[in-house]
């Protein structure tokens, strides 16, 4: 069995744990589709938070509170560079972080697009899935904001990091998306997949820039594999992060409802055949999707790995 995951960063790092216990099981194949809207030109350096989280976190190589960055990591180069005055200061590189940046920045200049660089990364972490990229092409998350008596936009990171969101916000645009493709291999994982599901990612910044490459929502709704999600909302709240302060930015309600029909059903010209929400929620309906309540806290990969049982279940 071929198992596609649509996945942000540490809610979907989280997931994927799940999902490589759960293919381990029955021996399946996972492939993640990460966002890439995240990422962002720091210090000279290509910093790649939701591909790093995964990373990391299935590497065995993440902090496990903060979700991002290294485990056991050190800040010596980030107060020299503070020392500097070098900004931005908000955005914290640790010592061990560092040397992925060097290296992906590196094997980048070099032409090695962002797919290979993370299969050699890869072959270091060992992940036990495949990872992607969702496109080898330049997209980033701006937040089109109102600031100091004017509108402009700031990268997510400083949407996220530095204001932590806490900033009048009109809307968030993909900048590059209409001119990016789908990584090599994105495509054909879809087509091939037995099934996809849609990580409990955050579904405005990190899942909807997934689906803005030209070509990928498409090859998910028009491919063969039923669809499932599973609701990063439980109870009306985000589990984790701030997809409230986002999904208010689009004016949709934060609850496993609001997240499902913003998803849409596939009946409709959406992406979902299944929704799985908490039992907290049980109740909440869908149209045109097969909506099922299972316990949905990550608290291990037991307990996540029931949940992609779950959801390949409904269909
Ligand atoms: N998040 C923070 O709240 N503060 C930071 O200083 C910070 C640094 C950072 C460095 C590397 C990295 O991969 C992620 C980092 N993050 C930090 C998390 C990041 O903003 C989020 O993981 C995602 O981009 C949002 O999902």
């Amino acid at each position: 069995m071929r198992i596609v995951v649509l996945a942000g960063g540490i809610g979907g790092a989280r997931f994927l744990l799940g999902v490589r216990s759960y293919a381990r099981e029955v021996g399946a194949e996972v492939t993640a589709v990460v966002n890439v809207g995240d990422d962002l030109l720091l210090h000279g350096l290509k910093v790649c938070p939701d591909l790093d989280s995964v990373l990391y976190t299935l590497g065995g190589g993440a902090d496990p509170e903060r979700g991002w960055g290294r485990a056991g990591e050190s800040w010596t180069v980030k107060a020299e560079l503070a020392a500097y005055g070098a900004e931005p200061t908000w955005f914290g590189l640790g010592d061990k972080d560092l040397a992925t940046h060097l290296v992906r920045t590196t094997m980048l200049t070099a032409g090695y697009p962002l797919s290979q660089v993370t299969e050699a990364m890869a072959a270091r972490w060992q992940p036990g899935v495949r990872l992607l990229p969702a496109t080898d092409d330049r997209l980033e998350t701006h937040a089109v904001v109102d600031l100091d008596g004017g509108r402009r936009a700031i990268h997510f990171q400083e949407w996220w990091v530095r204001y932590r969101a806490d900033v009048p916000t009109d809307r968030f645009v993909f900048v590059g998306a209409d001119a990016a493709e789908p990584a090599p291999g994105v495509r054909e994982a879809i087509a091939a997949a037995d099934v996809v599901l849609v990580a409990p990612s955050n579904p405005v910044v990190s899942i909807a820039p997934v689906l803005a490459v030209p070509g990928l929502r498409e090859a998910v709704v028009e491919g063969p594999a039923p669809v499932v999600g599973v609701s990063p909302i439980i109870g009306g709240a985000p589990v984790r992060g701030m997809a409230d302060r986002c999904l208010a930015v689009l004016g949709v309600e934060c609850s496993a409802a609001g997240v499902g029909r913003l998803y849409g059903g596939r009946r409709d010209g959406g992406l979902l055949d299944g929704w799985l929400v908490a039992p907290e929620d049980a109740g909440v309906e869908v149209p045109g999707v097969t909506v099922r309540a299972v316990p949905l806290r990550m608290t291990d990969e037991a307990a996540t790995a029931a949940m992609v049982r779950a959801a390949l279940e409904l269909v």
